[in-house]
């Protein structure tokens, strides 16, 4: 008889919850690489190639370190595709009188984990993840009977709990945020830090092969693969991040300029996410910096609450608002994503920037996925489900419980405000003062009807006024509406005759088969 340990492509951690609640004597290491996960949705080559090749290295560490692992490879012709199947076979095989396994992270795989008790007959025990700060009952406790669920003051209640940047009860320098210190364009420059590279090993060039062969569909470009894929290599990615960029990482984090995909980010997220990285060690690191005098407080700030705040609050989100999340949709939005979000082919050049690099290497920064990909999908009126899907489609670091609530949530303000206060829409000047994008654009940010108009600026207050009712009410748009209505009506007129020219060409680039999806 033996415990079956089921371990998710998510959950590459060797301190893993159902890991420690059990006898590595009797214990098998369960990991099935299933074709189910693999086109759920159409996951970015690179995102595959990263998961499957990060897994195949986990079970190789599980049994350096002692574990017996049955590790299912995609080919495998006795392959049934999906978890249950595979948990089904594998009792067979291991003559398991019981399963222990660590909470899934998010609602499709956690009800087929709440299933297999009475599938397989057997005691199924479903453990917490404790690479979280907050679990599921302190978060709904800290919601329950709140009307306004507001990030600042969860984010306060984390560093209270985990004592990160706390001076007795006091925040350390004297303020819990330093976020309007972190809002500096950055201009191009030689010494911008530069994250490591990791050639693919032999491991790696196999998986590549693979997803190339059998997923030759799906979006996104392989060449130049060169993520860490283990452990190892992703703290040396941290320590590299620790050294060369966490000091200016406050400054530049909104910034963002034409051929770099980096700037003073950390790119540590597909790491932390599949759990390679221990994200609250990440937190304890930045702060070593700041008290050792060689990071500035606003920077180490600033990446702990990203961490321990927005990444906390976003899982306590995800799975209190259930499974019904992903179908809300507050203004009503059903236009489709136009086709170039799969191809980057359009002149818009902040898009086309953003997209390119996405497709290129499955990762953008905060300020590409929330103010140029998003913003303009909101603008349009995108369908956020579909917006949902392609963000958790192109991204290295996207799983549902982290990237929904930032799409559908934060991003298209498809919950109505639950998530963030008003919605993140902005007319071409945000994108120029934040960017280098504007300079080289075929369209000019300064003007707002005409050919060369830029497409935001018409779009920003076409976006207002056609959810006027909805948002007028909202007391951080009101500066923008008071700006609109001093506006003559010929001018208004013409400001939403320009955009519903651009939204009439817009349509004709959708991609039929996309209209529908999801
Ligand atoms: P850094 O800028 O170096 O930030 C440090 C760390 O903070 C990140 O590694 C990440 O773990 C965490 N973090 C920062 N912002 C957030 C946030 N809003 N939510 C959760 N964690 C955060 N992040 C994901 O991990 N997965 C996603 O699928 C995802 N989808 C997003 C979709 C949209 C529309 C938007 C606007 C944001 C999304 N984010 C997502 C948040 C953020 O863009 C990424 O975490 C960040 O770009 C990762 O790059 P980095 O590691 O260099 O982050
Ligand atoms: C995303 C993904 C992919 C593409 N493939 C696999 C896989 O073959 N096997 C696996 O265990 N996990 C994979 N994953 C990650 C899972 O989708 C992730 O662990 C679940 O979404 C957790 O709820
Ligand atoms: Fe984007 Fe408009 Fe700037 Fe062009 S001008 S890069 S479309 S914001």
């Amino acid at each position: 008889m033996t415990t079956l340990v089921p371990v998710l492509g998510d959950q590459l951690s060797l301190g893993l919850s159902s890991l420690r609640a059990v006898d590595p004597g009797d214990a098998v290491v369960l990991m099935m690489e299933v074709a189910d996960e693999a086109t759920y949705v159409r996951h970015h080559k690179t995102k595959l190639a990263y998961i499957l090749s990060a897994m195949r290295h986990h079970a190789q560490a599980l049994e350096a370190a002692g574990w017996r692992v049955d590790y299912l490879r995609l080919d495998d012709p006795e392959n049934s595709g999906s978890f249950t199947g595979e948990v089904a076979r594998a009792i067979q095989r291991h003559d398991s009188d019981r399963i222990v396994v660590t909470e899934a992270g998010e609602w499709r795989v956690s009800a087929m984990l709440d299933g297999w008790e009475t599938l397989f007959g057997l005691p199924v025990e479903i453990l917490a993840d404790t690479r979280f700060v907050c679990s599921h009952q302190k978060f709904d406790a800290w919601a329950s009977g709140k009307r306004e669920l507001t990030m600042e003051f969860f984010y306060r209640e984390m560093r209270r709990k985990t004592g990160l940047l706390m001076e007795d009860d006091k925040p350390a320098g004297g303020r819990w945020n330093f976020d309007k210190e972190n809002r500096k364009p950055a201009k191009a420059d030689l010494l911008t830090p530069r994250p490591l590279r990791f050639a693919p090993d032999a491991i790696t060039r196999d998986v590549i092969a693979l997803v190339e062969d059998r997923f030759a569909d799906h979006p996104g470009e392989l060449e130049g693969f060169d993520y860490a894929v283990t452990a190892s290599d992703a703290e040396r990615q941290a320590a590299s991040f620790f050294a060369n960029a966490l000091p200016q990482f406050g400054d530049y984090e909104d910034a963002m300029l034409t051929g770099e995909r980096f700037l003073w980010h950390s790119i540590l997220s597909p790491y932390i996410n599949s759990g390679l990285l221990d994200p609250i060690e990440l937190c304890w690191r930045a702060e070593a910096k700041y008290r050792k005098g060689r990071a500035p407080l606003n920077s180490v700030e600033g990446y702990i609450r990203q961490i321990i705040g927005w990444r906390e609050y976003m899982r306590g989100i995800y799975w209190r608002e259930g499974p019904g999340y992903v179908d809300r949709n507050f203004l009503n939005h059903h236009r489709a994503l136009p086709h170039w979000y799969w191809t980057g082919d359009t002149d818009m050049h902040c898009l086309s920037e953003t997209i390119g690099q996405t497709l290129a290497t499955a990762h953008a920064h905060h300020i590409q996925r929330l103010m140029v990909t998003g913003n303009f999908a909101l603008l349009i009126g995108a369908d956020p489900k579909q917006v949902h899907l392609w963000y958790l489609e192109v991204y290295l670091d996207a799983y549902e419980w982290v990237e929904l609530p930032n799409t559908l949530g934060m991003s298209q303000f498809g919950d109505g405000g639950l998530l963030g206060s008003k919605p993140y829409v902005s007319s071409g000047a945000y994108i120029n003062r934040m960017s280098d994008y504007c300079s080289t654009c075929r369209y000019n940010v300064k003007e707002r009807i005409g050919d060369d108009a830029c497409p935001f600026n018409a779009l920003y207050w076409d976006f207002l006024a056609r959810h006027r009712e909805k948002l007028s009410g909202n007391h951080r748009l009101a500066m923008p509406y008071r700006t609109w209505d001093r506006q003559s009506e010929e001018d208004q007129q013409a400001t939403r005759a320009q955009a519903a020219a651009f939204l009439r060409q817009l349509d004709k680039e959708c991609r039929p088969s996309y209209a529908n999806r999801g």
